[in-house]
């Protein structure tokens, strides 16, 4: 089971600025303990970031026929894109949204995502560590009976 974990903009930055909002911890940091989870759990994890919303659509059509599941967090993108949500509905895939923050308790504009009537669930406000509750999510998801 080949997992893709999708980031958006400026989630390059993390660990650098505004961590009473999202936390200490690097991006690259995040990749290796998912990477690292999703071994002992039984899933192959591939991370790819974008600031680009055109090369996050191709990071997703590109996942289609060799990736069993996507974790995206689309970051502001989320709140705005239309094409991505068009894509994530194209490519038949499940699709978990994931937010470091709880996005319902910060600016109104942050209470829409255009992707989350395609995806499959939401997993939000719990820091990185989220990343590793959308894995279980995921291969729960995946093995169901
Ligand atoms: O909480 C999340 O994970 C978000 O997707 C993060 C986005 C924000 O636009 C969404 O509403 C919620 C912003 C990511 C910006 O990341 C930064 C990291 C460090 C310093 C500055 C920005």
């Amino acid at each position: 089971m080949q997992i893709l974990i999708l980031n958006g903009p400026n989630l390059n930055l993390l660990g650098t600025r505004e961590p009473e909002i999202y936390g200490s911890t690097t991006l690259a940091d995040i990749a290796a303990a998912c990477v690292e989870y999703g071994t002992q759990i039984g899933l192959t994890v591939q991370c790819a970031q974008s600031n680009a919303e055109g090369a996050l659509i191709d990071h997703l059509h590109d996942a289609r026929g060799k990736m069993s599941g996507v974790i995206i967090n689309a970051g502001a993108y989320t709140h705005t894109s239309v094409a991505l949500r068009d894509a994530i509905s194209a490519i038949s895939l499940p699709v978990i949204e994931l937010h470091l923050s709880n996005t319902h308790a910060r600016e109104a504009f942050r209470h829409v995502s255009m992707i989350a009537p395609v995806c499959l669930g939401i997993i939000q406000g719990f820091g990185a560590a989220g990343y590793m509750l959308a894995l279980d999510a995921m291969k729960a998801h995946l093995t169901r009976v």
